[in-house]
C-alpha cells in the first residue's frame, strides 16, 4: 500500500488558487486580526465557528469572484453577546457584524471550552452532588458529566440563557465505558455564562446499570477470532483519478472538494463529461431527536448547526479507515480563539470496484460479456459525543452519484425501567436505548445541464380494469411538475415507488424529452415528533423528504443560521414563505433521509454501521448506456 497523500500547504503562502478552496490557516488568522483591529475579540471572546464565506454562485460562475471573506460567529462568554460577523480579505475590513437577539435569533452553537466548563459547574454544584450522593455516587471524579444542547421548550427562565442540560454516566475505571452506566432520572441545568447550575430535574431513581460495556477489555469481547486471512487491495500503476489541490478528476467526472467546520464535506461544480450536474453537494445539517417523553423529553441534538460535525472530523489511518490506493485531504478548522487547527488526513478518495455493471449472455448470438462497475469514492468520518458519522459520496462509471451515511459508534443509553418500557429497547441488563432518529438535510444545488432546472414528482401505478386495460396489467406514470416552492414540500411514497426527476428546461436528449437526474428517495419516516411538538418548529426540514427553493446564496442552512435554542420557524419553512417560481429557474433540492433507530441487543456496546442516504441516476441524460466502452476487467475475459 502507498501513501499518495496530497497535503496542500494550508498554513502559510500563497492564497488559494480557487474561489471555492477552504479557507486556509493564513488566511484565518489574516481575518482574526482584522476583527482585532475592529475591537470584537476583546477577552473574553470565543468562536463559535469560523469559515469561508463563499461567494455567490453567479460571482463563481462568471468570474472572476476576487474577493474571499470569512464568517465568524463570536459569543462573549461574560455577557452572553453573540455576533455574527464577516470580513473581507481583499479590503482588510468588517464587512458586517450583526448582534443576535438569542430568544429570537437562537444561541451560537456549542464551544469546544464550554464541555469542561459543564463538568466544572456541575461537579462544584451542592445540589448535583446531593443528587448524585442519594444515588451512592460520592465520588464525583468517576462520573461523566454530558451536556446536551437544550432546545427551547417555552419556558422564558430557561430560553433567555444561553444553557445545555446534562446528564451524568459513571466512569469508575479509567478505561471504563460510561455510556453503560447512565445516571437515569436526573439532569442539570447549566446556564453558560452565569456559570452555574439553575435548575435539576430529579424525577426518579433506577440503579445505574452495573454491566461493563468497555469492548476494548478482552473480559468484556473475548478472545480476537484468527480465523480471517488478509485481503489487500493494489492497484500496481496506481488509482486512476487525478487530485490537484482540490480538484479532482476521475474517468468522465470532476469536481471540487471543500470542506467546514459546520457542514464538513462540501462538493463543488461536479460536472461529468465536463457537463454540470451539482453545483454545490453537502449534507448541512441532522438531527437526532429521541422519543422518550419523561424528563428528558429535551434531548434531541443537531449535530451540525449545535456542535458542529466538521470541526470533530477524524485524521483517518491507512490500513485501518481506508484501505487501497489512497489520496488524503487535510482539513483547516479553528478552536475557540480563532486559531487554526489541521487535521490531517481528514478527507479519503480512493477507487473501489464495485462487482457487476452489465453483464449477459445472449440466448441467440452467442456473446457473453462482464463489465465491472468501479467508484470513486470521497469521505470524511467525524465523532460527535457517543456517535460517529461517516459521509460517503460514491461517484459511479454509469453516471450514478450515491451519498452513503454510516452511522456508529454508541448508543445513548437510559436505565431499562423494567416491564415492556414503550420507548426503549433493554440492550444489556439494566440498560436501555431510547428509540430514536436520525434525519439529516442534503443541499443539492442542482446544475443539470446548466441553471435552468425544474422538479417532476414521478409515480407509478397500475390502472383498474376498463375499455383500454381489458386484462388490468396496465402500469403508467403519473408525472406532477412542482412548479412553486409551496407546492414542492413533499414527502416520499414507497409503495408508488415515488421519485423526484431534475430535469433541465432547456435542454434535450435524442429522443426530445428533457435531460434529468432522478433523485431515489429510501422513504423512511420524516420527524416523529408531534406537528405541534416544540421540536417541530425548530427541525421543520425534517418534516418533509423533498424541497425545492429558488437558489439564494443566504439560504445555507435548512435549520436557519443560528440552531441552538432557536425558538422555531427558521430555514426551510421561511425559505419557501415567497413562494417563489421554481420551474426552468436556478434551484436547490433538498432531500430529508436517515434511519428511524429502534435499536437492537446487536447495538451494543459498540454498534455496526447503519448505513442510510440516497441515490441520483442520470435519466435522460445520456441516449444510451454510457458504458459500453468499458474494456473487459481482464484480458481473458471475453471480449
Ligand atoms: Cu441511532
Amino acid at each position: 500500500m502507498t501513501d499518495t497523500a496530497v497535503r496542500p500547504d494550508q498554513t502559510a503562502g500563497p492564497p488559494p488558487a480557487h474561489p471555492l478552496d477552504p479557507a486556509t490557516g493564513a488566511e484565518y488568522l489574516v481575518g482574526r486580526d482584522i476583527m482585532a483591529k475592529a475591537g470584537l475579540l476583546a477577552q473574553p471572546v470565543r468562536f463559535a465557528y469560523y469559515g469561508l464565506e463563499e461567494p455567490p454562485k453567479n460571482d463563481v460562475l462568471n468570474g472572476p469572484a476576487t474577493d474571499r471573506r470569512l464568517r465568524a460567529f463570536l459569543v462573549d462568554t461574560a455577557t452572553g453577546e453573540s455576533t455574527d460577523v464577516v470580513v473581507s480579505l481583499k479590503d482588510n475590513k468588517v464587512v458586517s457584524a450583526r448582534t443576535l437577539d438569542p430568544p429570537v435569533d437562537g444561541q451560537m452553537p456549542i464551544l469546544d471550552s464550554d464541555f469542561a466548563l459543564v463538568d466544572e459547574i456541575v461537579k462544584a454544584d451542592p445540589g448535583w452532588r446531593a443528587a448524585m450522593a442519594r444515588r451512592g455516587l460520592h465520588d464525583v471524579s468517576q462520573i461523566q458529566a454530558c451536556p446536551i444542547t437544550a432546545g427551547a421548550f417555552g419556558p422564558p427562565e430557561d430560553d433567555r440563557r444561553r444553557m445545555v442540560r446534562v446528564l451524568a454516566f459513571v466512569q469508575a475505571r479509567e478505561h471504563d465505558l460510561a455510556w453503560a452506566h447512565p445516571v437515569d432520572g436526573v439532569a442539570a441545568y447549566v446556564d453558560l455564562i452565569e456559570k452555574k447550575v439553575f435548575k435539576i430535574t430529579d424525577e426518579f431513581d433506577l440503579a445505574v446499570p452495573a454491566e461493563s460495556g468497555d469492548y476494548d477489555d478482552e473480559a468484556v469481547r473475548g478472545p480476537q477470532r484468527t480465523t480471517l486471512r488478509p485481503i489487500e487491495i493494489t492497484q500496481p500503476e496506481g488509482p486512476s483519478f487525478i487530485l490537484n489541490g482540490t480538484w479532482l478528476q476521475w474517468q468522465d467526472w470532476s469536481m471540487r472538494i471543500g470542506f467546514d467546520a459546520r457542514e464538513g464535506l462540501t462538493l463543488h461544480q461536479v460536472s461529468l463529461h465536463e457537463r454540470p450536474v451539482m453545483y454545490r453537494a453537502s449534507i448541512p445539517e441532522m438531527v437526532v431527536p429521541y422519543g422518550d417523553p419523561r424528563f428528558r423529553y429535551w434531548q434531541a441534538y443537531f449535530d451540525s448547526g449545535e456542535y458542529l460535525v466538521g470541526k470533530w472530523a477524524n485524521s483517518l489511518e491507512l490500513g485501518c479507515d481506508c484501505l487501497g490506493e489512497i489520496a488524503y485531504l487535510d482539513a483547516t478548522v479553528t478552536d475557540d480563539t480563532g486559531q487554526p487547527r489541521t487535521i490531517t488526513n481528514a478527507i479519503c478518495v480512493h477507487e473501489e470496484d464495485f462487482g457487476i455493471l452489465w453483464k449477459h449472455t445472449d440466448i441467440f448470438n452467442g456473446s457473453a460479456q462482464s463489465r465491472r462497475q468501479r467508484r470513486l469514492v470521497v469521505s470524511y468520518f467525524t465523532t460527535v459525543g457517543n456517535y460517529d458519522y461517516g459521509f460517503y459520496w460514491y461517484f459511479y462509471l454509469d453516471g450514478t452519484i450515491e451519498c452513503e451515511i454510516k452511522a456508529t459508534g454508541v448508543l445513548f443509553t437510559s436505565a431499562y425501567p423494567g416491564g415492556d418500557h414503550p420507548y426503549s429497547t433493554e440492550v444489556a441488563p439494566g440498560l436501555a436505548a431510547p428509540f430514536h432518529q436520525h434525519l439529516f438535510s442534503a443541499r443539492l444545488d442542482m446544475t443539470v445541464d446548466g441553471l435552468a432546472n425544474a422538479v417532476e414528482e414521478v409515480d407509478v401505478s397500475g390502472l383498474p380494469i376498463g375499455p383500454d386495460n381489458p386484462y388490468g396489467n396496465a402500469i403508467v406514470q403519473q408525472v406532477t411538475r412542482l412548479t412553486r416552492e409551496s407546492q414542492a414540500g413533499r414527502r416520499a411514497d414507497g409503495s408508488r415507488g415515488r421519485i423526484w426527476r431534475i430535469i433541465n428546461t432547456e435542454r434535450s436528449n435524442r429522443f426530445g424529452r428533457p435531460t434529468g437526474y432522478t433523485l431515489y428517495p429510501e422513504s423512511a419516516p420524516v420527524l416523529l415528533a408531534d406537528p405541534a411538538a416544540p421540536l417541530t418548529a425548530r427541525a421543520g426540514f425534517a418534516t418533509n423528504h423533498l424541497w425545492v427553493t429558488r437558489y439564494d446564496p443566504d439560504q445555507r442552512w435548512p435549520a436557519g443560521d443560528f440552531v441552538n435554542q432557536n425558538p422555531g420557524g427558521a430555514g426551510l419553512p421561511a425559505f419557501i414563505a415567497g413562494d417563489r417560481d421554481i420551474d426552468g429557474q436556478d434551484i436547490v433540492v433538498w432531500h430529508t433521509f436517515g434511519p428511524t433507530h429502534v435499536p437492537r441487543p446487536e447495538d451494543w456496546p459498540v454498534m455496526p454501521v447503519a448505513r442510510c442516504g440516497f441515490t441520483l441516476k442520470p435519466t435522460g441524460f445520456f441516449d444510451r448506456n454510457p458504458t459500453l466502452d468499458l474494456p473487459p476487467p481482464s484480458p481473458h475475459c471475453p471480449a
